[in-house]
Parts: structure tokens; sequence; C-alpha cells
């Protein structure tokens, strides 16, 4: 980071694309599909509402890949909490993904916009628990009494996300934001770099394989892998 003396704050937006290298699925390189289901067909309440055993299954088999060893963070992950411990001032990673990667790679000032697969949120009382097994339509709140069932505590499509008054105030604040593996295609997340342009003259890089859809919007554009280009912008 030396080429940007600033000690400022730096918002760090990632998506799906940090993640491959981890060998976790992206939501478009499958062309959006999962078991033939569009993602936006699947993550939606009215999807649960309609088949709440499918939309289980959905995170189940999501929330097992977790569990596999084999899944670490990776190169990108490190790098990140690197610049945390590192860096004079603060960094705020803000992720779109719902996986525990970040956490893992000892990133700690980090929001969950779109929440996480290892959450569970009660449908009677809105608590919202620690998770890691599977959920099923049978499983029930111990924090009401069993009153309530459990969805997975995610933000759907037609969802507000997490803790945005956060997320807005750092992107009017911030001395760079860096945009890390988004296509760019989901809002509110998409039109963050917006919200630093007009705030201000903070530089805004995008890294990811290829130009995501707001890539015109960013000051720069770096294609490629995460796990390679992450680590040389820390350095
Ligand atoms: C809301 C949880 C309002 C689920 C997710 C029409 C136009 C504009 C907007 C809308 C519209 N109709 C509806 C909307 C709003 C909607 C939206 O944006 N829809 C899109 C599809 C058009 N948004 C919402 O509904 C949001 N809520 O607007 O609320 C509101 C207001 C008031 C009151 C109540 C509500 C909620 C959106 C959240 C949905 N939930 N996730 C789950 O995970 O199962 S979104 C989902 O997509 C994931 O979180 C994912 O992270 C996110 C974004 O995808 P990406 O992360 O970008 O992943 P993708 O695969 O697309 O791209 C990966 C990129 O990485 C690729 O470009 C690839 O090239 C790159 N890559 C791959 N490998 C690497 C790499 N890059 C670097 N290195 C590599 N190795």
């Amino acid at each position: 980071m030396k080429r940007y003396p600033t000690d400022g704050l730096i918002v760090v937006l990632t998506g799906a694309g940090i993640s491959a290298e981890s060998g976790l699925a992206t939501f478009r390189g499958a062309g959006g599909l999962w078991e033939g289901h569009r993602v936006e067909d699947v993550a939606t309440p009215e999807a649960f509402a309609r088949n709440p055993a499918l939309v289980q299954r959905f995170y189940n088999l999501r929330r097992a890949q977790l569990r596999d060893p084999a899944v670490r963070p990776n190169a990108a992950h490190r790098a990140l909490a690197r610049l945390e411990r590192e860096w004079p001032g603060e960094v705020l990673v803000v992720t779109q993904n719902v996986d525990d990667l970040h956490e893992r790679a000892g990133t700690r000032n980090l929001i969950h916009m779109h929440g996480e697969l290892l959450r569970a949120l009660c449908l009677a009382c809105n608590d919202s628990m620690p998770w890691s097994e599977d959920l099923s339509p049978e499983a029930v709140c111990p924090s009401c009494g069993g009153k309530g069932g459990l969805r997975p505590d995610i933000v759907w499509f037609g969802e507000m996300p997490y803790r945005m008054d956060e997320i807005y105030d750092a992107l009017t604040r911030c001395a760079l934001f860096l945009s890390i593996g988004t296509s760019g295609q989901v809002y509110p997340a998409a039109g963050f770099v917006e919200v630093v342009r007009e705030s201000g003259e903070a530089p805004t890089i995008e890294i990811n394989l290829e130009p995501s859809a707001t890539r015109s919007r960013f000051s720069e554009h770096r294609s490629g892998a995460a796990g390679e280009l992450v680590p040389a912008l820390v350095d």
C-alpha cells in the first residue's frame, strides 16, 4: 500500500470471487444456477415460504462445505487481515459473502451485510444465534422455548442488508475504497462505489477476474485472481 500515502479509513467490499480460490462456488460462475434453480429464485423469502425444505437444503449444502477442512482462507483473505494489523488507520471489510473465511484469516473489523451461513434466525422472536449444523424445518428456537422455527440468518433478495447505516457512514469517510471479487450486479453493494465518488476524491480500485458491471465507475481496475493481486496490493 506504499502508493497511498495516507492513514485514513480503508473500506474493502468483497464478493464471492475472493472465496473462489478457497473452493467455494461463486454465484455467476455456474451461470447463477444451483441444481437448475436461479439463485435469485432460491434466496428469497417467497421461496422459503413456498418450499422451505428446498431452501434449507441449498444452505445446508453450503454450510457443510464450510465444515470441509479443504475449505480454508486463501492468500487474499490473509492479506486483508494483515492490512488490518499493519495499516496505521482503520480498515473495514464489508463482505457480501456468508462464509466465515475472513474471520478465520484474522479479520476483526468486519460486516457481513448479507448475513452468515453459520448463524440461524428465529421466525418467531427474530433472535440470531450461531448454527453450524444442518437446519431442518423441525429445528426450533432455544431462545423462545420452541415457539418459532429457524431460518438461515441470510439476507435474501428483497430483504434489507445488515448494518447499512454503518456502511454508508464509512463509505462517505473513507480515504480508499477497494472492491474485490464481485460482479457488481447485486444492489445496494454494487452502488457503494458511487457513494464513495459522491463523497470526495478517494481512489476506488476494483480487483476482479474480469471487469465488473460497474467497472467504469472505478478509478482503477486490476484484472486477475484475488489470491495474487490482493497480497501484491497490500505489499
Ligand atoms: C434490497 C445472500 C431493498 C444469499 C445475497 C433491479 C435492478 C436493480 C436492483 C434490483 C432489481 N430488482 C431487485 C433489486 C434489488 C436486489 C438486486 O440487486 N437484485 C439483482 C439480482 C438485480 N437486491 C436486493 O434484493 C437486496 N435487498 O435491495 O432491499 C429493501 C429496501 C427497504 C426495505 C427492505 C428491502 C438484497 C441483496 C442480497 C441478496 N443476498 N446473498 C446467499 O448468499 O445465498 S446476494 C448474493 O450475490 C451473494 O451475497 C453474493 O455475494 C452476491 C453478489 O454476487 P457476487 O459476490 O458479486 O458474486 P458473483 O458470482 O456475481 O461474482 C463473483 C465475481 O468474482 C465475478 O465477477 C468473477 O469474475 C470474480 N471472480 C471469480 N473468481 C475470482 C474472481 N475475482 C478474483 N479472483 C478470483 N479468483
